[in-house]
């Protein structure tokens, strides 16, 4: 039967990229949409082109459990706040949870549906990763199915909009200011610097062992998802780049066993979510401008890493509201009606 969707944050940036991926891509009927916000968004109207004109309900426990499934696309601490209640008992709510409120709890799946979607199977509440790590990942797990991955170091060039739209409003308009010849060096107030005209190799906090946080988000989730060791050697270094959307990597994987670069090539040709693009003579490669707005992460610049023995360098590019956020927490709901563990309540 149909199912009921909610979708807590509807307004924001991810929230509204979740109903875009429900309207153009969902593979399961869906009998209502629901959108939840605060007393601030309530009773504002959502037109979409498949659901109708839709108001926004004020958020309750009680009104999120009536659905099926329930998005949210929220911060940490209101998810810490409520997605347990949402989804406690049998006719609680699952939740596909976009914060990282629950990444790191034992028990809780965090999941990019290609690599580890059978880990949804009877739960209730489900992590989505960090942009960085699902975009990632989605190049790297075809060539570990290969070649088993030894380690990966990755530096990113991550877009001022993973940040939120103060940021991208600080780079547009910082960046105006420096056009027009009113500032030589644009104001900074969201980021840590001015992000125009440079590059900021800080994103998130700074952690004791001299990552950030976004970093050790890559180390934390690699693990997790690919089913890794705890201790499994994962690097990363993190740079804001003043870019509006779509997050890059550059990607060195070591691997177990010799590469073999037509075997990578074809792996990477076939693997859901990914698209090729590596026709150096005709200067094709990804670039934020062409992997923005996509569901497929862009992978390219694919070579044998000539400093390591067994090893592979590319580059990806990835839309970090779509792979990154929506798109892949409506997978992972996808994913779960096709194991059984999501469907209607009416049903039941
Ligand atoms: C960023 N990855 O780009 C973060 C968003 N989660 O800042």
């Amino acid at each position: 039967a149909p199912l009921n969707v909610g979708i807590v944050g509807a307004t924001g940036a991810v929230g509204k990229e979740i109903i875009g991926c429900l309207e153009k891509c969902c593979s399961f009927p869906i009998d209502s949409l629901r959108l939840f916000g605060s007393k601030r968004s309530a009773g504002r109207k959502i037109d979409t082109s498949k659901f109708g004109n839709i108001t926004i309900e004020l958020f309750s426990e009680d009104s999120a459990r009536e659905c099926d499934v329930v998005f949210l696309a929220v911060d940490g601490d209101f998810s810490r706040a409520h997605a347990e209640n949402i989804c406690k008992g049998d006719d609680g709510a699952i939740v596909i949870d976009n914060s990282s409120a629950f990444r790191y709890k034992e028990g809780i799946p965090l999941v990019v549906p290609e690599i580890n979607a059978e880990t949804t199977k009877g739960k209730k509440l489900i992590a989505n990763p960090n942009c960085t790590t699902a975009i990632g990942l989605m190049a790297v797990w075809p060539l570990h199915q290969l070649f088993g991955l030894s380690k990966m170091v990755m530096s990113t060039y991550q877009a001022a909009s993973g940040a939120g739209q103060p940021c991208m409003d600080e780079l547009m308009e910082g960046t105006r200011s420096v056009l027009n010849g009113e500032r030589d060096v644009a104001e900074n107030k969201v980021f840590a610097h001015p992000l125009p005209f440079n590059v900021i190799p800080h994103i998130d906090k700074f952690q004791d062992n001299g990552y950030t946080k976004e970093e050790m988000k890559v180390t934390w989730e690699t693990r997790k998802i690919c089913g890794l060791a705890d201790d499994f050697p994962v690097s990363c270094t993190a740079v804001r780049i003043p870019t509006a959307r779509a997050h890059s990597e550059s990607i060195v994987a070591l691997f177990d066993t010799p590469v073999d670069i037509v075997a990578a090539r074809k792996a990477l040709e076939e693997a859901p979510g990914v698209k090729l693009v590596d026709d150096i003579e005709n200067l094709k490669y990804p670039m934020p401008l062409t992997a923005t707005g996509q569901y497929d992460v862009e992978v390219g610049r694919l070579r044998r890493n000539i400093a390591f023995d067994n090893a592979l360098e590319f580059f990806v590019c990835g839309d970090q509201l779509l792979r990154g956020a929506a798109l892949n927490a409506v997978l992972v709901a996808e994913a779960m009606v096709k194991n059984g563990s999501l469907k209607s309540k009416n049903a039941m």
